[in-house]
């Protein structure tokens, strides 16, 4: 296992505010980055702001505002919609900042002195919105963009070009070579197929028809594509190419590193073809894997402004918790599929897993335990109950298995496994029947069922700490949990709590009334 992580969101364009299904990305990232920390790694996470183009300068000029003032507003909005979701990142990459336009036109430069890049011109099929060239192929009859589906306008200008020619075989071979480098599976196909199988046009890697951008240093009516710009920030924030570049060799250009870029399925092209291409001309190390993860539906489809049906998490957070946006990320759209976000499921996951599964198993637990132990978690005693067993095994299974498909990225996955050994306990106390053993005078049972609930409790909390960042931290609170057992590599074996003395709390998770709540959040959408 490598013992540093590295990891990336993409750097969101600051057109307009962003909403649940860029926050899903980033939920989705920083729970990989938690667990990562949580199993020992040194980790550093990036996430950020893509700043120039023609679609930026555009708004900012609706707005009355130069694109700069224009964009520093709308960054001050992403930061605090991270920090409300309690989003981990290192540091936050903006493609304005001084440090990364320096990178970019160095690596500009580098490209041009190795023949990489060439100046020519250009004709082709432009979309404005994606800010990107189609060949008349591409666009088909009906002249649509192949990745938004809408209106392209043919275009013509001086360009530099960088040569995919000479990567394409290499970029093949990586992909036969690597089986994860890109996951799932399904979008390598739809790379190959869709676009290096009917040929891979050059790249125009310059616009002469937009000012808000990096200026190309050898030519100043240039500035540099605004996809390149953007790419490049995943290694401009370490400070490659610059005075300071500890952090890139720490995490990129190290083989002690695993670098996990995560994206949206509508921007694969660029990472998954053109990133590489790009790093091996510069001689640099490729990521380890490209997670594309789905987009997030509404039930009438895309979500857009115009159909009313958009999504700001702010307000979820403000009204539900921060714990409850992150879990329902989280676990319902599976990570690596498309997914829908409705209210009734988002008031439903609420209610069933987090209220009646989690939270009322710690007010049983704790409830119990006052009352049959003194409020004294009793001391692990081995497999006492004829349940005991069954559900010993099932927490170690469940440990192995969270590990396993973590380590996989399969972060839905994980968290359903550590929701198993909740549902089980509920089930467990309705087959040893606690209240009974009590009337029955059976001590030495009642207290193994007390401490297996405990243990039970503390294994699924600790195991859900990447997703909620509340309600674990209460639950030890009112299990007494010391600092020093809060530690994963303890969870190996069973029966790390006893002896601990137990307090009672609030509820983890107050109960939604389902009508109620399906409306308000009905109305945050229109
Ligand atoms: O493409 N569901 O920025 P962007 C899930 N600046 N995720 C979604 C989503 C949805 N409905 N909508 C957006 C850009 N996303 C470029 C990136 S990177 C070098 C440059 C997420 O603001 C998803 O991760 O349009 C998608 O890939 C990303 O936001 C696009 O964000």
């Amino acid at each position: 296992m490598k013992k540093r992580f590295y990891i990336t969101t993409p750097i969101y364009y600051p057109s307009a505010k962003l909403h649940i299904g860029h926050a899903y990305c980033t939920t989705l990232s920083d729970i990989l980055a938690r667990y990562n920390r949580m199993i020992g790694k040194e980790v550093y996470f990036l996430t950020g702001s893509d700043e120039h183009g023609q679609k930026i300068a555009e708004n900012a000029a609706k707005a009355g505002k130069t694109p700069q003032q224009f964009v520093d507003d709308i960054v001050k909005t992403f930061k605090d919609l991270w920090e409300k979701l309690e989003i981990t990142n290192d540091d936050f990459i903006r493609t304005t900042d001084l440090k990364h336009v320096a990178t970019v036109q160095k690596i500009f430069t580098k490209l041009l002195a190795q023949g990489d890049i060439y100046l020519g011109s250009y004709e082709g099929w432009y979309c404005t919105p994606c800010e990107s060239f189609w060949t008349t192929t591409q666009v088909g009859e009906a002249k649509l963009c192949p990745d938004c589906n809408r209106s392209v306008q043919l275009a013509s200008e001086e360009s530099y070009f960088f040569k995919t020619d000479k990567y394409v075989e290499g970029l093949l071979k990586k992909y036969e070579d690597t089986p994860n480098f890109i996951t799932p599976e399904s979008r390598k196909n739809e790379m190959v197929n869709t676009f290096i199988k009917p040929g891979l046009s050059e790249l125009a890697v310059s616009r002469t028809s937009i000012d808000w951008g990096v200026p190309v240093k050898e030519n100043t009516r240039h500035t540099v594509y605004v996809w390149v710009d953007a790419l490049i920030n995943y290694i401009s924030a370490l400070g490659y190419l610059s005075e300071d570049d500890e952090l890139f060799h720490k995490f990129w250009q190290s083989d002690d590193v695993e670098i996990v870029q995560v994206l949206g399925a509508d921007i694969t092209r660029f990472h998954t073809i053109y990133w590489p291409m790009i790093l091996k001309a510069l001689g640099l190390r490729q990521a380890d894997r490209y997670f594309v993860h789905g987009l997030l539906m509404m039930k009438d489809g895309k979500m857009s402004k115009s159909k009313g049906n958009v999504v700001d998490p702010l307000p979820l957070i403000d009204r539900y918790g921060v714990d409850a946006v992150r879990y329902y990320l989280a676990r319902e759209v599976v990570f690596g599929s498309d997914g829908q976000f409705t209210p009734e499921q988002f008031v439903e996951r609420f209610n069933v897993d987090l209220v009646n599964d989690l939270g009322n198993l710690l007010n049983r637990t704790v409830s119990m335990i006052e009352k049959y132990c003194d409020g004294v978690i009793p001391l692990y005693k081995g497999q006492v109950t004829e349940f005991d067993k069954e559900i010993e095994d099932l927490a170690l299974q469940v440990v192995k298995e969270y590990r396993g498909y973590f380590d996989d990225l399969k972060v839905t996955e994980a968290i359903t496994t550590a929701f198993k050994i909740i549902s089980a306990s509920n089930k467990y106390i309705d087959n040893t029947r606690p209240w009974e053993l009590n009337a029955n005078g059976k001590k030495e049972e009642l207290d193994s069922v007390m401490n297996h609930l405990a243990n039970n409790l503390f294994v699924g909390a600790m195991l859900l700490q990447p997703v909620l960042v509340n309600a674990p931290k209460e639950l030890f609170k009112q299990l007494g949990v010391t600092k020093e057992k809060q530690n994963i590599n303890l969870l190996s074996k069973y029966g790390v709590l006893g002896g601990e003395k137990v307090s009672k709390g609030n509820p983890l998770f107050p109960r939604l009334k389902v009508n109620d709540e399906v409306e308000y959040i009905k109305n945050l959408m229109k």
